[in-house]
């Protein structure tokens, strides 16, 4: 365990002058607690100060991230945008942000969250919030597909699908029963029949007001999401919360963390237990129990719900130190790592020993092959698929590269040492990923550090900083630093897909379900949104039917009457790639992308009398400023 009194610790920087005094008052708050707490909570705020103390100048020699104008980057690399709700998408090794996919968030640019097929996927009365953390590729046979990209949302207890093909969200689940779904990863073998997503927060059941203060009959679930027909398959009652996921490579198991087995409500008390744990689940035995109607349901969904809590056939519980976070398998799928968090160590898991777990032939911690120091808050591991693997450490503010097989023998006595480097990131690392890393394809040639802060690597813009993604050579004996890249709140996570993995349409498919409801309400109307050009009045319901092409709508003008409920369509006939054009009303808070053969819609009400222009909004043509019309609204 951490020593307090360690000479080598950094100092804590009380007087750090830019800290306010409410950062100060609330970074104690959080690292308060008891008394065996003071040194790792001391050191936690001593590694963010001394880390803005000792920010130094790289050398960067030898490796190189730039990619020419008119070059194409190698991998694509899917970011979650954290709070703001969104999944990026960005270019590697240039690390160029290529594209923003909207899923639990409103997006003035495209009108996701304004339209109506967007509306359709969120649903009615969506939040307009979320919180994505870990976007995660379908795979086949362990490696990705280009299929789906998954995404969970904290804030609002849901699980997201983006479509590879036109890299827009095309489904959102609620999971029902829970709060909060926290980690998420996919099943790699045979295939992503499954998401596993986990609900971290523990709550009363049924949550209705009259039994909140038994705490100890809370409970929370992990979830099988159906990964392509989006429904919950079943839950899985656990003990103790859920924090990370991910799965093994046969597809009989997956895994999550724990950092309050404790159960507890506050802080302190989630901190108490010396370990918590890692509880495995039986994929095989749940889906027999589901079959074999071994279930019970909860109040307001029909999901089949299982009992997984301590006892149960269908999981098993490792203990592991102190409130972990990230687990990660590797690419051999021989091992998984637990990350110690609280603890300075990683516990390894040697995966070809749960059969014998759940036939009950060795205890839990038989399990482990290496629980190993690494240094101060280790949050999460990627692997090169050369034997190697990378850990953050948070509170060091380090990348810390080590040997599996090494780590392992030194575990067991011999005298060999496993830690292979230490980097300095810039600061206080979170997640990381390699170069499809989370799959057999691993490759080692790039690994991404995601830190939580910048404090002084970027030009400041304010008091809110922007977190930094380093990018950093992992292809020889060394790692290197190779670049710093700012983004916006907050990837948690991220994942590195080569892009002969991926294949995107440059035009839409005619027949795309994303819009064929709004194509076959056309048709009711009697309107081919290809060849027509159509205002329908239906009562004080007004359907205006316009195609695109540049610079021209189909429609120059429509007449409605005030307070009528407008819905406009929009189908643009161009086949040009990259042209897409837009449709804004002017003062009506409508905008909409709509891009080549895509077909999109969006209702309002024409509650202003008099001339309402609307216009085009993604630059298109020349004549652009000319691509507009009037809505000329009959007063009341
Ligand atoms: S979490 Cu944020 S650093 Cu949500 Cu996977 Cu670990
Ligand atoms: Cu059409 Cu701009
Ligand atoms: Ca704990």
């Amino acid at each position: 365990m951490i020593d307090p009194k360690d000479k080598n610790l950094p100092k804590i920087d009380v007087e750090d002058s830019q800290a306010t005094e409410h950062v100060k008052v609330s970074r104690r708050l959080f690292l308060g607690g008891s008394a065996a707490l003071a040194g790792i909570a001391s050191t936690l705020g001593a590694g963010m100060g001394s880390s803005l103390l000792s920010s130094s100048a790289h050398a960067t020699s030898g490796a190189d991230s730039t990619v020419g104008p008119g070059e194409l980057d190698e991998y694509y690399g899917f970011w979650s945008g954290g709070h703001s709700g969104e999944v990026r998408v960005l270019g590697l090794p240039s690390m160029r942000e290529l594209m923003r996919i909207p899923v639990f968030n409103v997006d003035s640019a495209t009108g996701w969250g304004i339209t109506n097929e967007s509306k359709a996927v969120l649903g009615e009365n969506a939040p307009l919030n979320g919180d994505s953390h870990h976007p995660h590729m379908s795979m086949t046979n362990g490696s990705y597909d280009g299929k789906y990209v998954f995404i969970n949302d904290k804030a609002n207890t849901r699980v997201a699908r983006i479509r590879c093909d036109i890299m827009k969200t095309d489904k959102i689940t609620t999971i029902p029963n829970c709060q909060a779904v926290h980690g998420l990863r996919v099943q790699k073998v045979p295939y992503t029949k499954y998401v596993f997503a986990n609900a971290e927060f523990r709550i009363p059941h049924p949550n209705n007001g009259l039994n909140m203060d038994d705490v100890p009959g809370y409970y929370t679930l992990f979830n099988g999401v159906d990964a392509e027909s989006m429904d919950v398959a079943w839950q899985v009652i656990v003990d103790g919360n859920l924090d990370n996921t991910d799965a093994d490579y046969t597809g009989k198991y997956a895994f999550s963390t724990s950092y309050n087995s404790e159960g507890a409500t506050d802080l302190a008390g989630s901190m108490k237990a010396e370990r918590d744990h890692l509880v495995i689940f039986n994929i095989e035995r749940i889906e027999a129990a589901v079959k074999s109607g071994k279930f019970i349901t909860l109040p307001g969904s029909d999901v089949p719900v299982l009992d997984g809590r301590k006892g149960s056939e269908l999981t098993r519980y490792v203990p592991v130190p102190k409130n972990p976070h990230g687990i990660n398998t590797a690419p051999g799928g021989k091992y998984a790592v637990a990350n110690g968090k609280l603890s300075p160590t990683v516990t390894m898991f040697q995966l070809d020993k749960f059969d014998s777990l759940f036939d009950d032939k060795i205890k839990p911690r038989d399990t482990i092959v290496a629980e190993v120091e690494l240094g101060l808050g280790p949050l999460h591991t990627a692997f090169d698929g050369k034997g190697n693997a990378f850990t953050t450490l948070f509170i060091d503010s380090q990348v810390c590269k080590w040997n599996i097989e090494k780590a392992i023998h030194a575990y067991n006595g011999e005298s060999v040492d496993y830690i292979l480097q230490k980097l300095d990131v810039h600061y206080q690392p979170g997640h990381n990923h390699t170069s499809m890393g989370e799959t057999r394809d691993a490759d080692g040639k790039y690994l991404v550090s995601l830190q939580k802060f910048s404090k002084d690597r970027f030009l400041q813009c304010g008091p809110l900083h922007p977190e930094n993604d380093q990018l950093i050579d992992i292809s020889g004996e060394e790692m290197k630093l190779i670049h710093d890249g700012p983004t916006y709140a907050e990837p948690h996570d991220c994942m590195i897909v080569h892009r002969s993995k991926v294949k995107t349409r440059k035009l839409y498919d005619r027949k795309d379900p994303t819009f064929a409801a709004t194509i076959t309400m056309a048709k009711a109307d009697g309107v081919d949104v290809y060849t027509q050009n159509k205002v329908i009045h239906d009562g004080n319901k007004v359907r205006v039917y316009m195609t695109s092409v540049a610079p021209v709508y189909g429609i120059n003008e429509f007449r409605v009457k005030q307070g009528d409920e407008v819905t406009v369509v929009v189908t643009n006939l161009d086949q040009i790639e990259d042209v897409t054009h837009g449709f804004c009303m002017v003062n009506h808070g409508v905008q909409m992308e709509i891009s080549p053969q895509q077909t999109a819609s969006v209702t309002f009400t024409a509650d202003k009398p008099g001339v309402q222009w609307f216009y085009c909004n993604w630059f298109c043509h020349a004549l652009h400023m000319e691509m507009r019309g009037r809505m000329l609204v009959e007063p009341a």
